[in-house]
């Protein structure tokens, strides 16, 4: 007797939440004895031992010569962008998390979104160069899913303008780009150490480069300018990782190789489980790169598949299973973007794939038996799509009901 889905009265899947984002623990022992340390010492900020060994961990990881580390992605890029003395334009794929926009508009920069690449989903290098113009300041590509931009489409467009090239690597640590760590490729690059990623400090994030004069004027920044006690050397904000978060990062980056294996065994799974379903592409990962697995990527395609992503979505979630549609709208379709008609050419890859793409929950949160469940999920759901989407239909129209 198959069980009854959540969608059709059935109970949830599962009692609590399975996410997409659920933090991996560092561990318990070896984080008690970092933040013992940090209270015995008393010294909880201001680039304190935990925070330098974190640094040095994070450039050798990524084969950078420096690791600036901050309080989080967002934050270390708007001090990147106003390190490299930008103004005016910046290119950008308008199918990244907003934080990338963000960082850059609350700079007083304005991103120019272009399209991505359908196969990769970053950044295509034949539409930057198409809006590159006498206002570009630089080129930022987003490494997504771990897959690193193609930089050596990208390089040669930033260095005929003479313009920075930098990346943002929120979604790439220990992830390579045609054999080259992350930390060698481009002027600089933004990592995330925010909790839901591969390796986390609570809060935290980074940025990585081998511009030497570039890193002292981060280190400035971030701490308000500061060169020495009262001494300002320039405009500067307050940027700082924390001891405690660099302590927590420590014991991730410890458990980061297992937690690659842990990804990936996760991936195989979801894909011998789902991938004979008409309509699911998972998203190809280069197998011959560096990879961390961090996101399981599906494009459910609507024209195969009996039901639309956003179906698909509003049943599993009734199950309990959070799947996220990372990343709908588009930044261009985004408030405050949207409604300024900025400056943007034809994003026709961005709006199909911010319909069609789905993350399925992974990594340390949920267990093989969670996935056997998950799955075993998707595959009834898409079995009785029909009645899915009738009890979807009904669902739509008592909440119209509701709120009218
Ligand atoms: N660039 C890119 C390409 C990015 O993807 C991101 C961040 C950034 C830049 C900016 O990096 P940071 O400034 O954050 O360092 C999440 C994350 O908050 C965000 O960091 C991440 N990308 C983005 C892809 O995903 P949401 O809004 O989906 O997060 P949220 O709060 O829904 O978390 C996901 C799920 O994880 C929750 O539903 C529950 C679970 N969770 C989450 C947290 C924080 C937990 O179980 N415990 C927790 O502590 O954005």
């Amino acid at each position: 007797m198959p069980t009854t889905l959540a969608i059709l009265g059935g109970p949830p899947c599962f009692p609590e939440p399975r996410h997409v984002g659920t933090p991996t623990i560092p561990d318990r022992a070896a984080l008690h004895a970092r933040i013992d340390e940090i209270l015995d010492t008393r010294r909880l900020s201001n680039d304190g031992p935990f925070v330098r060994e974190f640094e040095r961990r994070v450039a050798a990881a990524t084969g950078a010569r420096h690791a600036v580390a901050m309080c989080n992605a967002t934050i270390a890029m708007q001090v990147l962008l106003r390190a490299l003395g930008l103004e005016g334009e910046v290119v950008m794929p308008s199918f990244t998390f907003i934080a990338t926009a963000h960082a850059t508009a609350w700079e007083g920069l304005t991103p120019v979104f272009v399209d991505v690449d359908p196969d990769s989903h970053c950044i295509d290098p034949a539409r930057a160069a198409a809006v590159i113009g006498p206002r570009t300041a630089a080129i930022v590509g987003v490494h997504l899913w771990g897959t690193c931009c193609d930089v050596d489409a990208l390089a040669p467009i930033a260095a005929d303008r003479g313009i920075p090239l930098v990346f943002d690597a929120a979604h790439a640590f220990g992830c390579t780009s045609r054999g080259r760590p992350i930390g060698e490729i481009g002027d600089a690059s933004v990592l995330s150490f925010h909790a839901t990623k591969v390796v986390h400090s609570l809060e935290g994030g980074a940025v990585i480069t081998n511009d030497t004069k570039l890193a002292d004027r981060l280190r400035l920044m971030r701490n308000f300018g500061f060169r020495g006690y009262d001494d300002i050397a320039c405009l500067g904000t307050n940027a700082k990782l924390n001891e405690g978060s660099a302590a927590v990062g420590l014991g991730s980056l410890e458990q980061f190789p297992s937690i690659v294996e842990l990804n990936r065994a996760n991936l195989a799974h979801y894909r011998r489980a789902l991938a004979h379903l008409p309509g699911f592409d998972f998203y190809a990962h280069e197998d011959r790169e560096a990879q961390n697995w961090h996101y399981v990527i599906v494009r459910i395609d609507a024209s195969a598949c009996p039901l639309s992503r956003d179906e698909l979505a509003d049943a599993l979630h009734a199950e309990n299973i959070l799947v996220r549609k990372y990343f709908s709208p588009g930044c261009h379709r985004a408030a405050p973007y949207g409604d300024h008609g900025m400056r943007c050419v034809h994003l026709g890859v961005t709006e199909r794939l911010a319909t069609e793409i789905l993350a399925l929950p992974t990594g340390t949160g949920v267990s093989p038996a969670d996935i056997r469940e998950i799955t075993e999920r998707i595959v009834s759901i898409v079995g009785q799509s029909d009645k899915v989407r009738v009890a979807l239909e009904a669902r739509r129209h008592a909440s119209r009901r509701m709120a009218a």
